[in-house]
């Protein structure tokens, strides 16, 4: 076998990006003092080098500083032994009282395969319950339940080179600019070898990703099944259909076209002839990819908005073949492999299903298995419902942060405080999850840990440790080997390495294969343990018969009678409607350099500029029928709960909506939560949460005082309005509120933790100004700022003051003859959005390049390429209107 490669250069490790699910490959060269280097690996065939700004950033992420280095057990230090022997002993206790279902295990889309597979087998084969769900219910669940309705499986047809020589790329529900940057830009260069490449963005949003797009539909949020069932239809009406792939292959669909004639596509709130060019394009482009992702997955009818476009590209045969398929991509590294081993509580490893009894009894005899559930058990928002009503009273929560990620998250982190038994294994003590948890178990994190990734396009990569595990932090593999040896299955959790659990996991697919599954890498079992370092990045399935590819291109799909399925859908609307009470209709998602609650992009300073406080999304006019101006801040409220947040006023959202990014957490934000707004609302086929489609209110919120601070320490903030953010050489912090505190220099040293500094202060209280530097040892290692209206200084200016000499600080602002930079946009060269305008009209700008030739930005990562466009733009159109 032929699966190894030579390493080069000599000290570079080859390893897997632990962020989004295009899983890039990268060379980590450690520097000695926990810290790594970092560069694109150009053999990877995800992303041949590239990186995205976090990717780049994986360096600054691995510092030990906020790391758990021991178990601890009621918030004391305590020995693995201890710790181990009582999660044991309260989940065997439990399980003895109240039978297995009592119990529950949440895990997560970024544990590697081996750690998945081993907690999978511990619950469902051993402990005797289904009760083990995944983040990936809230992630990929609707496709999950669309594919296998669709194709029999779940499974991803295409590759990543599809993307590349389509004709026509859809993208529907993807900010793939933002949240899948690698892969967005493999589509901008293949868009510009060839130009006749078309790209349609579907978005309530006008998001980065329409810097490609030749067509943007705003679409009304959540009606994308009446779009494409519109299709569906124009497909039939104008001859489009491949009715002998149908005839051959497909079953369903008379129904599914009878239903999609009946829907009414005005609900898009399209134009007729935006429609008609959509459809247009689709129908008379033969190589067209259908990206689709959150804004898909994530509606009470994410499964039916999957079927819908599948369905399209069944009738038309467009499926499984070089350039075409409808593409689901995933979001977390491994969202892929949880799915394949199984991580759903629906399903066995292997895409094998745990209500099947056959595919039940080959995973048993295979196991050894005691036991096995005979069905599925509670997904994660039924999960969660049954920690809060006390039927499930011993929870062990796995490299996730459900107190922040899961809907009606208020409801969802007094469950967890309210549960007999709570173990988190975790990097960090301090995400609001582990802070309610009994057991703090330190896990590895990435740069530590050793195994596989599965990504988008079926691509099964290694992740490789970098550096050494960090005090007596473990594999989460081995944790949960360990516990499952502490329950009493000593022989069947005896692992000593991810090889060998991997090894297992091939040799159980080969069983899969046997029964007829397409996750087949049978061709590994031999697989030695040198052989599994050397691993090259590989595309399943891997077996005696075939190595990668596409699949159902040869019209061969996984369902009972081998032929694909045609699904009749019907446009079903939110269930939720805006009332005059709660009016907006609130979309919620990703920003360009955070990832998820933070807990990792918050530690870089770079990543953290880019967009520092939690924000709200509101088209002018309505921020004006509020009375909100660019900067005030807002009290979003739902009937679960409210968050306070920064208005950012733009046309990129329509009027009656609201966007609101999910990252913020109580950890870097006094109330920035926003899944605290989202009803636990879910698809009633997968179960997944309609995360985009909160209703809210949303009022100015009347502080008495705002105030902005520097500071070199972790600050304190008590006010009612916080966010704080890593800057370099400190932190950076945004406050507000409405009491005002009588003396602002003590409330400047409580808040830096600078009692004995010297502090430097202009004051105005009539104006309710003040504007206090606090100097140690000759180096300003504080600052506040404060006004009645938003503070008007100067952030990306005084964020490169902290810690250096004090002068000038309490201007804030540059001097007069040093240009302000503005907020950061490119994060690799620290370029604001000041000097790229200044340059933009000064030099005579008029491309990304000769952007990046004047300035740098834009030249390494890329991934803020569709803002420098959205600058050219602004500059660009009234220059034209002139
Ligand atoms: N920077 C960054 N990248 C990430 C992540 C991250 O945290 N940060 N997380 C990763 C993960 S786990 C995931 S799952 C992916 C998610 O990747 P995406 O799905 O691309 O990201 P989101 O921002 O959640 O949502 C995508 C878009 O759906 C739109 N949308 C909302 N409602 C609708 C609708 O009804 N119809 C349509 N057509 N669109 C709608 C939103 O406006 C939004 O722009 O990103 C991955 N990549
Ligand atoms: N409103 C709204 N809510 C959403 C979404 C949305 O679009 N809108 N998106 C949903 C989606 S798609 C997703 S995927 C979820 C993500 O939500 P979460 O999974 O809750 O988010 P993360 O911050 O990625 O949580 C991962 C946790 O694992 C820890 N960790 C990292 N590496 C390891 C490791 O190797 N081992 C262990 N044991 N721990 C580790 C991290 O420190 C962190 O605490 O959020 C969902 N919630
Ligand atoms: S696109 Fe960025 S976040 Fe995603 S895997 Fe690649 S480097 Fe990591
Ligand atoms: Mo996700």
């Amino acid at each position: 076998m032929n699966k190894t490669v030579a390493i080069d250069p000599p000290c570079a490790i080859r390893t897997t990006c632990p962020y989004c699910g295009v899983g890039c490959g990268v060379l980590a060269t450690p520097d000695g003092a926990n810290g790594m280097t970092i560069k694109g690996d150009p053999d990877h065939p995800a992303n041949f080098g590239r990186l995205c700004s976090k990717g780049s950033a994986l360096g600054e992420t691995t510092s030990l500083d906020d790391r758990l280095l021991h178990p601890q057990v009621n918030g004391e230090r305590a020995s693995w032994d201890s710790a181990l022997d009582l999660v044991a002993k309260k989940f065997r206790e439990t399980i003895a009282l109240h039978g297995p279902d009592s119990v529950a295990f949440y895990v997560s889309g970024q544990l590697l395969s081996e750690d998945y597979y081993v907690a999978n087998k511990l619950m469902k084969g051993f402990i005797g319950s289904a009760n083990i769900d995944t983040n990936s219910r809230l992630c990929m669940a609707s496709t999950v339940a669309g594919h296998k309705r669709a194709f029999g499986t779940d499974t991803v047809p295409g590759l990543y080179a599809d993307l590349e020589q389509a004709d026509l790329i859809v993208l529907t529900g993807s900010n793939l600019a933002w949240c899948h940057p690698v892969l967005y830009q493999r589509i901008v260069a293949a868009k510009k070898a060839r130009p006749q490449m078309q790209v349609v963005n579907i978005d309530p949003r006008r998001t980065a990703t329409c810097d490609i797009a030749d067509l943007h539909l705003a679409l009304a949020p959540g009606s994308d099944v009446a779009l494409f069932n519109r299709l569906l239809a124009e497909i039939q009406q104008q001859g489009a259909l491949d009715a002998a792939f149908v005839a051959d292959h497909v079953d369903g669909f008379e129904a599914a076209l009878d239903a999609a004639s009946s829907c009414d596509s005005s609900i898009t709130g399209l134009s007729e002839a935006q429609i008609q060019q959509f459809c247009n394009m689709w129908i008379s482009t033969g190589k067209v990819v259908t990206v689709f992702s959150q804004g898909v997955n994530q509606s009470n009818a994410g499964t039916d908005k999957v079927n819908a476009i599948t369905n399209c590209h069944l009738a038309t045969g467009r499926i499984g073949k070089p350039g075409m398929g409808p593409f689901s991509v995933t979001g977390q590294p491994n969202a892929m492999g949880g799915r394949e081993v199984g991580g759903l509580a629906n399903m066995l490893a292997c895409h094998l299903d745990l209500e099947n009894a056959e595919h039940r009894s080959a995973v048993k005899t295979f196991w050894e298995a005691p036991q096995m559930p005979e069905e599925a058990g509670l997904k994660a928002v039924d999960m969660f419902r049954a920690v809060g009503a006390g039927k499930i009273k011993a929870l062990w929560v796995i490299c996730t942060n459900p107190a922040v990620s899961m809907p009606d998250a208020d409801a969802v982190r007094d469950a967890i405080a309210g549960c007999d038994f709570v173990v988190v294994s975790d990097l960090t003590a301090d995400t609001d999850t582990a802070k309610l948890a009994h057991v703090i178990l330190p896990a590895t994190g990435w740069g530590e840990k050793d195994g596989t990734v599965t990504n988008s396009e079926r691509c099964i990569s290694r992740q490789r440790a970098v550096l050494p595990p960090p005090g007596e932090a473990r594999h989460d593999w081995d944790i949960l080997a360990d516990v499952g040896r502490r329950m009493g299955f000593h022989a069947a959790f005896d692992y000593q390495s991810p090889a060998e659990i991997f090894r297992e996991y091939a040799a159980l697919s080969g069983i899969a294969g046997q029964l007829g599954r397409d996750f087949d890498i049978s061709g590994l079992v031999e697989m030695s343990d040198d052989e599994f370092d050397n691993m090259i990045p590989l595309y399943w399935p891997v077996n005696a018969a075939r190595a990668g590819g596409r699949f159902f291109g040869d019209g061969r799909f996984f369902t009972p009678s081998g032929r694909a399925r045609m699904l009749p859908i019907h446009f079903r609307t939110a269930l939720t409607q805006p009332t005059p009470e709660y009016p907006f209709r609130l979309n919620t998602g990703r920003v360009r350099d955070h990832w998820h609650t933070m807990t990792r992009t918050a530690k870089s300073p770079r990543l953290s500029q880019h967009l520092a406080e939690p924000f709200v999304e509101l088209h002018p006019a309505e921020a004006e029928a509020l009375g909100l101006k660019p900067a005030d801040l807002a009290r979003v409220t739902s009937p679960q709960g409210s968050a306070l947040l920064r208005v950012l006023i733009t046309d990129r959202i329509g009027r009656g909506q609201a966007f609101a990014p999910m990252h913020w957490t109580a950890q870097y934000a006094s109330a920035g939560r926003v899944d605290a707004l989202v009803a636990a609302i879910t698809d009633p086929v997968s179960g997944q949460p309609a995360s985009k489609s909160a209703v809210v209110q949303i009022e100015k919120y009347d502080a008495a005082w705002y105030g902005f601070a520097i500071s070199t320490r972790a600050p304190d903030p008590r006010s009612p309005y916080w966010a704080s953010a890593r800057a370099p050489r400190g932190w950076r912090i945004e406050l507000a509120g409405t009491e005002t505190p009588e003396d602002w220099e003590a409330y400047a040293r409580a808040l830096l933790g600078t009692p004995d500094a010297q502090a430097l202060s202009v004051q105005d209280p009539a104006k309710g100004a003040a504007r206090i530097a606090l100097v140690e040892d000759g180096a300003l290692t504080g600052a506040l700022f404060i006004a009645r209206a938003p503070v008007p200084v100067s952030r990306s200016h005084l964020v490169h003051l902290i810690g250096g000499a004090p002068q000038d600080a309490l201007a804030g602002r540059p001097a007069a003859n040093r240009p302000d930079p503005g907020a950061t946009i490119c994060a690799c060269f620290d370029v604001g959005v000041n000097t790229i305008l200044t340059a933009i009209t000064e030099q005579h700008l008029l491309s990304v390049d000769a952007i990046g030739e004047a300035l740098n930005a834009g030249t390494n990562c890329g991934s803020c390429r569709p803002e420098l466009a959205a600058l050219l733009a602004s500059t660009q159109v009234p220059a034209a209107a002139e």
